[in-house]
């Protein structure tokens, strides 16, 4: 309980931040989106990582605030680097979104009133959800997700791999990428299984017309494994941690 109110006056007293992880093109080599990351900013020296405080948001139904909020201000942001970094494809920025969120009626209506908000083109906007999310109650989540994708946006199951999808409702949702978990890929540091694996997903990606990117791309070794494995985009340590909106700007003032 006492975490749950802090929690809450951290919602009302504005002390969460989003944090921007780079997403790369492997062919190309620069920045094509990122994903969004919150962290609370619980003082002036302490950082809460999500592991600290997601589960209980979670179990309190804070998220519903909380993801709503990360959605609005993920958004905004990336609607000034449109502005400020224009590209051809546009930057995308992914967003976590909980089974709590994806469960509630008005979820559609709150994830269009936030685009029209905040001006932002929704095709550049890639909710990310799990399996778990995904395959219970299929039928709903199938519903769900049709009504995002005519609003225009688009869905990625984050740590695939690690659930359990059914390959039926794979082809039958509208889905545009799968994110591979990052277990695989450091998998491919010491195993040919992790390769396997990874090789198995991008051959399912394909037959499905979906995209991949590679989560946890931590060396120079995991990048190449990818990029020769036909791998399109990754996201990692290697390339840099989640930072901060300035930081992020930064990085994308270099690439011009
Ligand atoms: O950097 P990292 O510690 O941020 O994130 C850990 C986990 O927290 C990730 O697996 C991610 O799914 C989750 N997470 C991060 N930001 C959000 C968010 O805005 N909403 C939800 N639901 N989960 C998040
Ligand atoms: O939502 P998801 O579970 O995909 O969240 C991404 C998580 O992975 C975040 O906690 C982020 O900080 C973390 N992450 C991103 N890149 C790397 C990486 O290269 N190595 C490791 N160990 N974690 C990473
Ligand atoms: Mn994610
Ligand atoms: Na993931």
């Amino acid at each position: 309980l006492a975490l749950e109110n802090r929690l809450r006056r951290a919602l009302h007293e504005n002390e969460f931040v989003v944090h921007y992880q780079p997403i790369i093109s492997l062919s190309e080599g620069g920045i094509v989106g990122v994903e969004a990351l919150v962290r609370w900013r619980k003082s002036e020296t302490e950082l809460v990582y999500p592991d600290g405080f997601i589960s209980v948001a979670e179990e309190t139904g804070l998220i519903l605030f909380l993801g709503m909020w990360v959605l609005r201000e993920a958004c905004s942001t990336m609607v000034r680097w449109h502005k400020e970094f224009p590209r051809t494809p546009e930057l995308t920025v992914s967003i976590n979104v909980s089974a709590l969120q994806f469960a509630q009626n008005d979820f559609v209506q709150q994830v269009s009133k936030v685009l029209r908000e905040t001006g932002i083109r929704p095709e550049t906007v890639s909710l990310e959800i799990t399996e778990s999310v995904s395959m219970t109650n299929s039928e709903h989540t199938m519903t769900v997700l049709a009504r995002l994708r005519a609003l225009g946006v688009r869905i990625s199951i984050d740590d695939f791999g690690t659930g359990y999808s059914s390959l039926a409702y794979l082809h039958r949702f509208q889905l545009d990428t799968l994110k591979i978990d990052r277990s695989f890929v450091a998998q491919l540091d010491d195993s040919k299984e992790g390769l396997h694996v990874v090789q198995s997903i991008m051959d399912l990606a394909q037959n499905l017309g979906l995209n991949v990117v590679a989560e946890g791309a931590e060396n120079a070794r995991h990048v190449a494994q990818l990029t020769a494995m036909g791998c399109e985009f990754a996201q990692g340590f290697y390339y840099s941690r989640p930072v901060e909106a300035g930081a992020l700007s930064a990085l994308l003032e270099e690439q011009g």
